[in-house]
């Protein structure tokens, strides 16, 4: 946690690599989170497994763990929205469990949550999940799913689900929660650079900063363009946390001629694709478009 305050920009509005536990974002679908006793928790590996597994907190709790810096983001969130953070989490790899249970080579899986929560998505993406039970270097709080949460890399947030219970193994894909009401956010996120920070020197330098994330893409790097997006240079990107998953924050100052200027910002994914450029709202499957702000130089 030290790394990643030693790693982060200190530029006013821009918050660090590492998003404390308080201020970190929030989505939960009944008013009123379970509060769960870590006593009497379990966790089930059922369905279509060889062997269904039952773990107690103890079990799960007492062995070899590792820590992982990962990001989450809810594709509910607008484009240039704050429901994307970045903790430190303790736990152990969900495919430790899946290969004791003998799963399936294909289709998919249910995760089940305390709180009547379910979502589907394919078992693929699970073996590379985790089973997380520590955020920032303490026990995982109630609002973020005490006792233990998913963590599913790169994928968006509704699939890392609280307060989990069952892990169902299926043949056959279903409908998860969010997908019953028209949302398609059990896929890996969309890429997006973000413009949270404007300050602005007495020398008449401006300084724009912000978070870019893709998952387990990664980010190749952040252009903004100064001129409404006719001609593009590239922002500064700040040192890398550890892990496969994870966030970078940029930066980019220059020094306007007096009036207006419309700052456009895209980001370019480790895979080479440029953020889309056409816009959409989140619904229903997350946000779209190059984040756009009129400066006054
Ligand atoms: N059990 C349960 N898990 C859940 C949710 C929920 O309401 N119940 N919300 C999901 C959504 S939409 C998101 S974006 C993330 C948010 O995690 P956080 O609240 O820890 O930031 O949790 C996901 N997991
Ligand atoms: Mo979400």
């Amino acid at each position: 946690m030290t790394e990643a305050d030693e790693r982060s920009f200190d530029i006013p509005g821009l918050s660090g690599l590492l998003t404390p536990t308080d201020s970190f974002y929030q989505v939960d679908i009944n008013s009123v989170n379970p509060n769960v006793s870590a006593n009497r928790w379990n966790l089930r590996v059922t369905g279509a497994v060889e062997n269904e597994i039952e773990l107690s907190y103890d079990d799960l709790t007492s062995m070899s763990v590792e820590h992982r810096f990962a990001t989450l983001r809810c594709v509910g969130e607008p484009l240039n929205g704050e429901k994307m953070d970045t903790a430190l989490w303790t736990g152990v790899p969900v495919n430790r469990f899946l290969k004791a249970a003998g799963t399936p080579d294909e289709c998919c899986v249910i995760l089940r949550a305390e709180d009547d929560y379910y979502e589907e998505f394919p078992l693929s993406a699970l073996r590379n999940g985790f089973l997380a039970f520590g955020m920032n270097g303490r026990l995982l709080p109630r609002k973020h799913g005490y006792p233990v949460r998913a963590l599913v890399p790169g994928h968006w947030g509704e699939i890392n689900v609280k307060w989990l219970s069952e892990i169902e193994v299926l043949e056959k894909p279903v409908e998860g929660f969010w997908e019953k009401k028209g949302w398609h956010g059990t896929g890996p996120v969309e890429t997006v650079a973000k413009l949270h920070a404007e300050n602005h020197g007495d020398d008449g330098t401006v300084q724009l900063a912000g978070h870019t994330y893709a998952g387990t893409r990664g980010i190749d790097r952040v252009e903004v363009s100064v001129d409404g997006g006719k001609s593009w240079q590239n922002a500064t990107l700040g040192p890398k946390l550890p892990g496969p998953d994870v966030w970078r924050q940029w930066r980019f100052e220059w020094k306007p001629r007096v009036g207006k200027k419309d700052v456009v910002v895209r980001a370019v994914d480790g895979e080479g694709r440029v953020q889309p450029e056409e816009f959409s709202g989140p619904f229903p499957s997350g946000s779209s478009g190059w984040v756009t702000q009129t400066i006054e130089g």
